[in-house]
């Protein structure tokens, strides 16, 4: 406590305070400020109005990061969901462990109980803690029986609450976990999920394409639910399944059940949307609401959505105790396994901004993420941040502000970036580590795992690690070269002219202090 207090204290009397006349005071603050981490998924660097998007409108975003700090130099974890999801919660870069890639739906839990994590580390600091929306963190120990307790899952890893889907929108099962039991679920109507072969009788993608609102590729043509054929293949539950156009509505529900429940203490909730993931199936309202087809439109829902929650901690009278993290857990994709119309209604619109490739990718495209970051009276206002944040610094962050000291062993890349989060320090890191790995699968069959690709960021300098084999991903070349890959981002934020040719003492010495950082086994001092 004293020490948060003496953290509090430093925030709010510190030097930098004098200098940044837009910072009021708050009267009488919390010593611990509510966080809502909303983390969209596969939202892009340039999807959002604040980050320059013209043809697509977010005003309820873009509002946030006006009363708040917007960075441009934020990436996430990894290029996908699994690995960056990982390294949020628990400070340790996914590719220091084994099996962080994007997991099937029916994946064992990979955050392992007794593990440190984010919730587990606010818990001790006093806080209710809550998960609602996408898991994809695997559940279990190998075989789930979805229709018992299911478990370990969110709360054997330091949350108080869950309401989430196991794996993503396109993965079986299509049900909602409370806590540990699928809700909905009638017991007469069991569910059992496969990955590998087709069980029961019903309808798949690829049998009856006419019964799809949109088609799917191979991948994404297994059993139908709600129109859309999923990956993987599912029986039962019928009275469980999501409705996708309904599931944002319902989660929001959710999100702001729990903050009203907790508004008299301190709670942390992890709010992990859905947008503009595929498969994009907006709520009615939002249909042609952005002009760019699906993928615009859940965007459009992801912004309402985020206005709705803001209001409701105004209206419940604890937005200026709330501290707000908004960013996205990998960059974006048009096409991603659907027939949405996605590229073709794109028009001039970069979902990347100026950066290269998007999700999957090395190239600054796949993890170069918005983030905004805001806590009124407290992180500086209408500010753009120029720091290098990484979401892995998420726990070391927030153990900073609320006091809890890290073990020496656990969260072990993550760097300490309060500061900067509140938009009072621009270096931030000296360096962060991309990453990307891939599961390679043809049908629904795992048949090999990608390579894992790292690369070093530092400076102006992006060095590109050559690896085993080329990739490509959808016919996206994702950016991975037998050979060495150098760029500046100051001169070409595009990653085109690769200077390792040029280049070589440089090229190798970052090969070196990344091998460095990997052999280490951390990079946290
Ligand atoms: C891929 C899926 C893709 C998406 C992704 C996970 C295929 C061909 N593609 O394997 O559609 O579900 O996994 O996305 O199966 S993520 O954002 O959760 O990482
Ligand atoms: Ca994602």
């Amino acid at each position: 406590m004293k020490s948060t207090l003496s953290r509090r204290a430093l925030l709010l009397a510190g030097a930098g305070v004098a200098a940044l006349p837009r910072v009021a005071l708050a009267a009488a603050p919390r010593t611990k400020p509510n966080i809502i981490l909303i983390y969209a998924d596969d939202l892009g660097y340039g999807d959002l109005g604040c980050y320059g998007a013209t043809a697509l409108r977010t005003p309820h975003v873009d509002r946030l990061a006006a009363r708040g700090t917007r960075f441009v130099n934020a990436h996430s974890p990894s290029a996908t969901c699994t690995p960056s999801r990982y390294a949020l919660l628990t400070g340790d870069y996914a590719w220091r462990a084994s099996g962080t890639q994007i997991l099937p739906g029916d994946a064992p839990a990979l955050i392992r109980p007794g593990q440190f994590t984010l919730p587990h580390m606010l818990k001790k600091a006093g806080y209710a803690t809550g998960v609602v929306g996408k898991w994809h963190l695997g559940l279990g120990d190998g075989k789930v029986d979805w229709n018992g307790e299911i478990a370990p899952g969110p709360l054997d890893i330091g949350f108080d609450y869950g309401y989430f889907m196991p794996a993503t929108l396109d993965r079986v099962p299509t049900v909602l976990i409370e806590n540990r039991r699928v809700v909905n679920l009638v017991p007469a109507d069991p569910i059992r999920v496969d990955y590998k072969a087709k069980i029961g009788d019903e309808p798949t993608g690829a049998e009856h394409p006419e019964q799809l609102k949109f088609k799917g590729d191979p991948e994404h043509s297994n059993t139908i639910v709600n129109g859309i054929s999923r990956i993987g293949y599912m029986t039962g539950g019928k009275a469980a399944r999501w409705k996708d156009e309904e599931l944002t509505d319902q989660l929001l529900g959710k999100a702001i059940d729990f903050v009203a429940e907790r508004r008299d203490k301190p709670f942390f909730l992890y709010f992990a949307m859905n947008e503009p993931h595929v498969p994009r199936a907006p709520h009615p309202r939002f249909v042609g609401a952005s002009g760019m087809g699906p993928r615009g439109d859940t965007i459009v829902q992801f912004d309402w959505t985020v206005g709705a929650l803001m209001e409701k901690l105004a209206e419940i009278g604890i937005a200026d105790d709330t501290l707000v993290v908004l960013s996205s857990d990998n960059g974006p994709i048009l096409f991603d396994g659907y027939d949405d119309r996605a590229v073709e209604l794109a028009g001039d619109h970069k979902p990347s901004g100026p950066y290269r490739s998007g999700k999957y990718s090395i190239y600054e495209g796949g993890t170069r993420v918005p983030m905004i970051v805001s806590w009124p009276g407290h992180v500086r206002e209408g500010h753009v941040s120029e720091a290098l944040v990484d979401h892995v610094d998420m726990v070391a962050s927030l153990a900073a502000l609320v006091g809890q000291a890290l073990p020496r062993d656990a969260a072990v890349d993550s760097f300490d970036m309060l500061m900067p989060l509140m938009g009072r320090s621009e270096p931030g890191r000296d360096h962060v580590i991309e990453d990307t790995k891939l599961m390679v699968t043809t049908g629904s069959t795992v048949a090999s795992s990608g390579a894992r690709i790292l690369a070093l960021r530092t400076g102006d300098w992006k060095f590109i690690r050559g690896s085993v084999k080329p990739h490509e991903f959808h016919g996206n070349a994702i950016g991975t070269l037998r050979r060495h890959q150098l760029y500046n981002l100051a001169n070409d934020p595009g990653e085109r002219e690769n200077l390792a040719g040029k280049m070589p003492d440089l090229t190798a010495r970052l090969a070196a202090r990344l091998d460095k950082i990997e052999k280490d086994g951390r990079s946290r001092p």
